[in-house]
């Protein structure tokens, strides 16, 4: 297949053709609490307005990867100036979707018998393909029983918004409104990965220290550099208290829970 540069313009923006092929990818629906109700493709579970019922973004599922080496520093990334919803915005290592395909969907183990005791496979095997495809990370040092699911949470934020100006404002004026509404997996990896990253999808990577964290949040913000809205929620809710913890990260595991941020 040829693939044109061309870009695809939608609801007045154009999008870069490395991500408009994406957009039509199944993203997996889910009720408030976790359960699949129906599938949407990429683009309409991230545009105001997409699912052209004007009824606000549908909830979807998600998942976010935290990695740490074996000197206890964490990575993250930048994402790509051509990402469509928070673009050049900082992140955690890795964050996309499960699609809504049967390896992806399945929530435990337990149709394969070597497998049985793995929670939330269907969202391990996804974050093991984006690790792959955003960081080059080799997919033998991602195997679902490599990740640490600790919890979900649900939260909605609109991309490139200001908080005090309001999305029907906006769609008025005819100007696309992108944004997250999910319920987010929370991984963690831990080893010193082999990474290669695909500069469609991430301008930068950086390892941070425990120490460090604070100074570079406030580098950023000095620089006028966001971080993207899951990453805060995390940052603000969790991360300190859990990197303090890397060797008794099963003690915060929490299956049942959606936190609500
Ligand atoms: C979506 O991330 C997932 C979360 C947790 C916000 P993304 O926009 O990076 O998705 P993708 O990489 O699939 O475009
Ligand atoms: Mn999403």
């Amino acid at each position: 297949i040829m693939r044109k540069n061309y870009s695809v313009a939608l609801n007045g923006m154009n999008i870069h053709p490395d991500q408009a092929t994406s957009f039509d990818e199944p993203c997996i629906l889910v009720n408030e609490n976790d359960e699949i109700i129906g599938k949407a493709s990429k683009r309409d579970c991230h545009m105001v307005g997409g699912d052209k019922s004007n009824k606000g973004l549908l909830l979807h599922r998600a998942f976010s990867v935290f990695i740490f080496n074996s000197k206890g520093e964490m990575l993250v990334q930048r994402r790509s100036s051509q990402k469509v919803t928070f673009p050049g915005e900082f992140a955690n290592a890795c964050c996309s979707h499960p699609l809504y395909v049967k390896e992806e969907m399945q929530e435990d183990g337990r149709d394969n018998q070597e497998e049985n005791k793995v929670t939330a496979i269907g969202v391990k095997r996804a974050a093991s393909r984006r690790l792959n495809f955003e960081l080059g990370i080799p997919t033998d040092m991602t195997k679902p029983e490599n990740f640490l699911y600790l919890t979900r949470f649900h939260y909605h934020s609109l991309s490139g918004v200001d908080d005090n100006v309001k999305t029907e404002t906006l769609l008025r004026k005819g100007n696309p409104v992108w944004g997250e509404h999910e319920i987010d997996y929370i991984l963690v990896l831990k080893g010193d990965m082999e990474i290669k990253p695909n500069p469609n999808e991430v301008m930068e990577v950086r390892l941070i220290t425990r120490s460090g964290l604070v100074p570079f949040l406030e580098s950023l913000s000095q620089k006028g550099i966001k971080i993207t809205p899951w990453f805060h929620l995390i940052v603000k809710t969790w991360l300190p208290l859990w990197w303090d913890n890397l060797h008794q990260l099963e003690k915060f595991q929490d299956h049942h829970t959606i936190h609500r941020l």
